[in-house]
C-alpha cells in the first residue's frame, strides 16, 4: 500500500453534489482505502474569470494500485459524471487530479506526478495543508513552504 492525494474540482450542475458523489465513488475503488477527505472548498477560478467559483476536495488514499491502474479508476469515475469539459481551462462537472503519488516523480504521455500545477493551486496547497500540514514533495520542498509564493486567503471552507 502507498499513500496517493487525489484533488476533486467541479464548477457545473451542482459542483457540490458531484464533489460529494466522487468522494463515495472514491470510497469504492478497488485495492484502496479512502483515509482522510479535506472540508470542502470554494475557490475562484484559475483561467477564464467567466465562470463560475468551483467546489474543491482533496483526498488520501491508501492504495495497491500502480498509478496508471489508479488513473485509470479516477477517469472512469470522471466519466460516470457525464464529464464535460467545454473549453481549455473552462467548466466542468468533476476533474480527479493525480497529485501525489507515494514520494514518486512520474513522467509519460498520460501522467505528470507530483501534478505540474501543484505549487501554483491555493486550491490544492489549502486542502492538502488541512490533511497532512507537514507534506514534503519529492523534490523536498516542504508543502508549507509554497505558501510563500500561493497564500490560500482566497479559499472559503464551505462544508466539514
Ligand atoms: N480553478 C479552480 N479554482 N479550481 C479548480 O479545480 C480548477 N480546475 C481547473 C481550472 C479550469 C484550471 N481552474 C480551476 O481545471
Amino acid at each position: 500500500m502507498v499513500n496517493a492525494f487525489i484533488g476533486l474540482g467541479s464548477n457545473l450542475d451542482n459542483p457540490k453534489g458531484h464533489v460529494r458523489q466522487a468522494l463515495e465513488d472514491l470510497k469504492q475503488l478497488p485495492q484502496s482505502q479512502l483515509l482522510l477527505a479535506s472540508k470542502l472548498y470554494l475557490s475562484k477560478p484559475v483561467g477564464p474569470q467567466d465562470q463560475d467559483d468551483f467546489v474543491n476536495a482533496v483526498v488520501l488514499l491508501a492504495t495497491e494500485l500502480e498509478p496508471l491502474a489508479l488513473l485509470d479508476e479516477l477517469q472512469s469515475i470522471e466519466q460516470q459524471h457525464q464529464r464535460v469539459r467545454e473549453r481549455h481551462w473552462g467548466p466542468r462537472t468533476l476533474d480527479l487530479d493525480l497529485l501525489l503519488f507515494a514520494d514518486q516523480t512520474i513522467r509519460n504521455s498520460r501522467l505528470t506526478v507530483p501534478h505540474a500545477e501543484l505549487s501554483r493551486r491555493d486550491f490544492v496547497i489549502g486542502p492538502l495543508l488541512e490533511l497532512c500540514p507537514e507534506l514534503v514533495l519529492p523534490n523536498g520542498t516542504p508543502l508549507q513552504q509554497l505558501l510563500q509564493q500561493c497564500p490560500i486567503d482566497g479559499l472559503i471552507c464551505i462544508e466539514a
